[in-house]
């Protein structure tokens, strides 16, 4: 058998090899995980890679041959187990599994009632590769055999399983730019880092959470509430429930910016319908109105338009802390008799949503299983806009009344394209093809609500609704600002010009209630629940959001960025300098420093509240601090 001397290792070689094969077949018969190109096929092959490299590598430092084999043997039948409930779990919950669902053990009891329907009798192939290496083991003698391994040979085995990693990395990167800062989806984390790469990161992410709030108690809640106490709005006595009991419609309009309200482009108008909002009797128009969100983007503006509360400055907060206590708009709404939805035509886990809709108290979420995407229906990131709104509006002509209802849209999305016959307008003729479409899928979307409110007419629920209309974020970045000087006529955007392009537009359109007009006072998204909570008379002073009534006498024209920056009526804050709005100059610093202070704290204390999970220790209906032993 001297011949099998050079197969000291093959065990090592066996069992990386044969879960490698294992996991990838698992990927490609047991998950959908919507394989697009032969890139992310590539990315799907190599991505387990890494990982079994490193941990069977770890028995390169075992000494004994039996200790070494147990290792390879154990770990294979770990690693075998998490791949395994990872399938049954995506069998009933067409999902993967996240530390805290494994931990909460309700989740379970949907699935041990249904056990029987989720396992088969073929469910042992999942196991194959342990049965394999157990008998490679038995029937090799070499295997069992003694040996020392050089260390410049180890060193060159985790080199390599590192350059296995960093290859996998930056693949992923390119194909899904800022996947694990941003950390969209647990589907795009699997599909791109592999399963068992998902998993050590999503361990990381929650333990970090998991940390600071098992050292948070309610202590920390007081200063937070003085402070909340001390700068809340109160509402408008006239408006105040002057709409109690009618439907709210919040419509997340993609990518939308202020700009191009208003505006043309190569002398075509862009958004004819919302301009006609602009000065509609019906209606309001915020045009001095900014979004809010981080790296979280959609999912950052609905946290905020939820909780009035900021997202974080680092990561998703819809991912981060999906599972923390909050008492969101939806909550509010349902205890006041409310039905309470969200309705996107994409994957229910896409930012963690189906998640974090339950610790929002949300009653239904009407993702992609909601809809049927007919041929040609689909652009960029999913369904096109106007079939969602036709198909949204006849499902909301079901719900039981009054409901409120956040439909979030999706075809203006970067990359902005769309099909020959939903391009309205020609695109614009500049160097960025990013803003060129732009202009396109913009109009698509006013021409999306514009039927809309047709379909709302039609269903009997336009006069009894208030729809409220707002940008989720910037669609175009700093990347493009070339372009953009271009097409606003400026030989250059400036750090004053970035922040004041936040802006995004925000309408609320109450029918047949002669209550409208143009609103120029600075606002922001951690403004809308107080807003329209006071509207349908609701009342907030109890609760603990950052945001005031638009309507309120009270309310200060301060709108704070999730980044620092802020604008005021007066001022622009942006990269350390402070800018006069009525010159755009820039001027003395202590013009902005109590703004600034200012803006410091109210960042700081939303991110208390949601590190800490503070909410668990406060009772929103009597506003008193809940003793902090108890939970
Ligand atoms: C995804 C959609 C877009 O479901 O909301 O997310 P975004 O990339 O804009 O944050
Ligand atoms: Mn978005």
């Amino acid at each position: 058998m001297n011949s099998f001397k050079w197969s000291k290792h093959s065990i090592l070689a066996f069992a990386i090899i044969a879960t490698w094969i294992k996991t990838v077949i698992v990927y490609l018969t047991s998950f959908d995980l919507g394989i697009e190109n032969g890139m992310q096929y590539f990315i799907l092959i190599i991505n387990p890679l890494s990982f079994l490299l490193f941990i069977y590598g770890i028995s390169l430092f075992f000494k004994t041959a039996k200790v070494r084999n147990r290792y390879i043997i154990g770990t294979s039948l770990i690693l075998s187990v998490v791949l395994y409930g990872n399938v049954a779990f995506y069998r009933f919950y067409n999902d993967f599994i996240t530390l805290p669902v494994l931990f909460q053990t309700s989740n379970f009891g949907d699935l041990g009632s249904s056990a029987a329907a989720i396992i088969n009798w073929f469910d042992f192939l999942y196991f194959a590769d342990v049965i394999l290496l157990l008998a490679f083991m038995k029937f090799m003698p070499v295997l069992k055999e003694q040996f020392t391994i050089r260390k410049d040979v180890r060193r060159a085995y985790f080199v390599m399983a590192v350059a296995m990693l960093f290859l996998n990395l930056g693949l992923s990167e390119t194909e899904r730019p800022q996947l694990l800062t941003r950390s969209f989806d647990r589907e795009l984390l699997v599909k791109n880092i592999g399963t068992y790469n998902y998993h050590l990161y999503d361990l990381y992410i929650q333990s970090k959470s998991s940390a600071q709030r098992a050292l948070a108690d309610g202590s920390e809640l007081v200063e937070v509430n003085n402070y909340v106490r001390a700068n809340q709005a109160s509402p408008n006595e006239e408006l105040f429930g002057k709409y109690a009991d009618r439907n709210v419609i919040l419509v997340s309009m993609e990518s939308l910016q202020n700009f191009v309200i208003n505006n043309e482009m190569n002398g075509e108008v862009v958004t004819p319908f919302l301009n006609s909002l602009t000065n509609d009797p019906n209606t309001y128009y915020f045009s001095n109105f900014y979004h809010q969100t981080g790296l979280g983007k959609t999912s950052d503006s609905e946290f905020i338009v939820e909780n009035s509360l900021f997202g974080l400055g680092r990561g998703a907060v819809f991912f981060t802390h999906g599972e923390n206590t909050y008492n969101s708009m939806s909550e509010k709404l349902g205890e006041n008799g409310y039905y309470t939805s969200v309705m996107h035509p994409n994957n229910k886990s896409f930012w963690n949503r189906d998640r974090i809709y339950q610790s929002f108290n949300i009653d239904k979420f009407y993702d992609i299983d909601s809809y049927t995407v007919g041929e040609g229906e689909a652009v960029n990131w999913g369904m096109k806009d106007i079939p969602f709104f036709k198909q949204s509006a006849a499902l909301m002509s079901e719900m039981p009344q009054p409901f409120y209802t956040r439909m979030i849209t999706l075809t203006n999305h970067y990359p902005f394209y769309l099909d020959e016959e939903d391009k309205y307008i020609n695109e614009y003729t500049s160097n960025s093809g990013t803003l060129n479409r732009y202009f396109q899928t913009v109009r698509y979307m006013d021409e999306s609500i514009k039927l809309f409110f047709e379909d709302l007419k039609e269903q009997g629920l336009y006069e009894n609704s208030i729809i409220v209309l707002y940008g989720d974020h910037y669609g175009i970045s700093e990347n493009h600002n070339k372009a953009m000087a271009m097409y606003l006529n400026k030989e250059e955007i400036t750090p004053y010009d970035s922040a004041l392009l936040q802006s995004v537009p925000l309408f609320i359109h109450i029918p047949g209630s002669n209550d409208g007009g143009e609103i120029t006072q600075a606002a922001g998204q951690v403004d809308l629940r107080p807003t329209i909570l006071h509207l349908l008379g609701i009342e907030t002073s109890k609760d603990m959001q950052l945001g005031a009534d638009l309507f309120s006498e009270e309310h200060e024209g301060f709108v704070i960025f999730r980044d620092g920056r802020f604008v005021t009526d007066e001022f622009v804050y942006a990269n350390e300098t402070c800018y006069d709005r009525a010159t755009g100059e820039s001027t003395d610093i202590a013009a902005c420093q109590p703004y600034i202070d200012r803006a410091t704290i109210e960042l700081e204390n939303s991110d208390s509240i949601i590190n800490g999970d503070l909410l668990r220790f406060y009772d929103q209906h009597t506003g008193n601090l809940i003793d902090s032993d108890v939970k």
